[in-house]
């Protein structure tokens, strides 16, 4: 996508189901992102340069998901002053409550917002940058306000008894 301006980072492929909610309500709601492969732990390289030039490149909001010892949303946090929303990948061994921690404990000055463990999480990541955005962009404010509305109006008032 032309000038995104939310980057959606994952530490794997193996994240790419989970990120992927935050990458659709993004297309939904017509905010242009870009998606990369960034590892804390693999491509230090990468998150660096990722970091480092995310200003200039114009990101506003960087969403960044991980697993386990979920270290990349608070390097990519150490690195850049955009705003970093974290989404803790559900893992197998620990249920992504390892993911969660990693990501939520951040020490004082370098903040990450985080999500909720797994694919909710990643789409309410999509909604967060969204909500940010449209502090500054009417078109996009109109836009979410009408998705709100029509998951509000989405929801019966009374329960279907089967
Ligand atoms: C983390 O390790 C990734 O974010 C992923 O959630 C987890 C497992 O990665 P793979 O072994 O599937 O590549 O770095």
């Amino acid at each position: 996508m032309d000038n995104p301006r939310v980057g959606i980072i994952m530490g794997s492929q193996s994240d790419w189901p989970t990120m992927q909610e935050a990458a659709d309500i993004l297309d939904e709601l017509q905010v242009g992102y870009d998606t990369r492969i960034v590892s804390a732990h693999r491509t230090p390289d990468r998150l660096w340069d990722y970091g480092k030039t995310a200003v200039e490149r114009g990101l506003q909001v960087i969403i960044a998901g991980a697993g386990g010892a979920a270290h990349l949303p608070g390097m990519m946090a150490s690195k850049t002053r955009v705003p970093v929303i974290g989404v803790p990948v559900q893992t197998k061994a620990l249920n992504g409550v390892d993911s969660l921690y990693s990501i939520l404990q951040m020490p004082r000055g370098y903040p990450v917002a985080t999500m909720a463990i797994g694919p909710a999480g990643a789409r309410n990541a999509g909604l967060m940058a969204a909500g940010i955005l449209a502090l500054q962009d009417a078109a996009l404010a109109e836009r979410l306000d009408r998705w709100r509305a029509a998951l509000s109006a989405s929801i019966p008032e009374v329960p279907d008894r089967g």
